[in-house]
């Protein structure tokens, strides 16, 4: 199997594309989808200031990988979220994170959180009033929290997630079966700045994980192969797995239904298109200063408070 652009050997080939490639041309095509993908959704400039967040993972060490390549001006940022029970996962990622960023000569800020905050994920979701949430609300509370808040403290322009175009069909797929509108309404590849919320963007949302995958492979980024130990049983791994197998006889499916639906959204078939929360005035959360919709104290100084304070509950 030849690659389509030289005589060279094939290693990969995109069906959904109608594409083979060898490496050179898989790197090259990768990289020049990417600057599509940033110049489709208008998601940011040549010139701005791109914080990264990165998790240890394939999508998230591709991406700082591919737009450091493309001359972006990137600065990195994990979270350890002390997910370290049985598996050491927060240890192990953070430490592909630091050597990756050592190997790429990449700036790299790393946020402790039970050093910044007294507790971690686990201690935060199990802490009394919180006995039913789930580690995954929490983290992703804490994620979102934090990332607005550092991309303000170091005046970036945009966050930047490796969110791959499985993870947001799967999204998408829950979101559809609750018929969930206001969800609808804010998934999308870009959320604009908006009032204390700084702007976020997902340059990879049209590439499969195996084509991110094949990306990391081939760069030979050394990532973690390891699942948080909480991902294991969330419906978004069997919506992927659904979707996945729809994907096998149906070639495009995921790439046509996030496509179709982001023209529907455009359309104007979802309210609030772009916007990252409902029409509800913003206040500033008392403690922390962050955006909030509801007056008083934030979700985050909540979630805070509760863990700090069970008995009071
Ligand atoms: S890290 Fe956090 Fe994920 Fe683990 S606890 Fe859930 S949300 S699964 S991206
Ligand atoms: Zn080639
Ligand atoms: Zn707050």
């Amino acid at each position: 199997m030849k690659c389509n652009r030289c005589e060279k050997n094939a290693v990969i080939r995109l069906r959904q594309h109608r594409l083979i490639f060898c490496r050179e041309h898989y790197l090259e095509w990768f990289l020049g989808q990417t600057e599509v993908n940033i110049d489709r959704y208008h998601l940011f400039e040549k010139t701005s200031r791109v914080l990264v967040t990165v998790s240890g993972g394939k999508d998230s060490l591709s991406l700082w990988h591919a737009l450091n390549a493309l001359g972006y001006k990137t600065h990195g940022v994990y979270i350890n979220l002390g997910i370290d029970a049985d598996t050491s996962y927060s240890l192990k990622s953070e430490q592909f994170t630091r050597n990756f960023a050592g190997r790429a000569g990449l700036p790299l800020s790393v946020l402790d959180l039970k050093s910044r905050i007294g507790f971690t994920i686990p201690e935060l979701a199990f802490a009394k009033r919180y006995s039913r949430m789930r580690p995954c609300s929490a983290c992703g509370l804490v994620k979102r929290h934090f990332m607005n808040r550092l991309a303000g403290e170091g005046s970036f322009d945009v966050v930047v997630t490796g969110h791959n175009l499985d993870d947001e069909a799967a999204v998408l797929f829950g979101n559809l079966l609750n018929w969930d509108t206001a969800l609808l309404g804010r998934q999308a590849p870009l959320l604009e700045e908006q009032a204390g919320f700084v702007r976020k963007a997902k340059p990879f949302c049209r590439f499969t994980e195996r084509e991110t995958t094949a990306y990391a492979i081939l760069q030979q980024i050394d990532y973690i192969e390891d699942e948080c130990p909480y991902s294991v049983n969330a419906k978004q791994l069997k919506y992927k797995a659904i979707l996945n197998e729809l994907e096998e006889t149906q070639t495009g499916v995921k790439l046509r239904f996030y496509s179709t639906y982001l023209k529907a959204r455009k359309a104007g078939f979802f309210s609030s298109s772009g916007k990252q929360s409902s029409n509800e005035p913003i206040m500033l959360c008392p403690d922390c200063g962050q955006p909030t919709s509801s007056e008083g104290l934030c979700a985050f100084c909540r979630l805070l408070a509760h863990a700090s304070n069970p008995r009071h509950e």
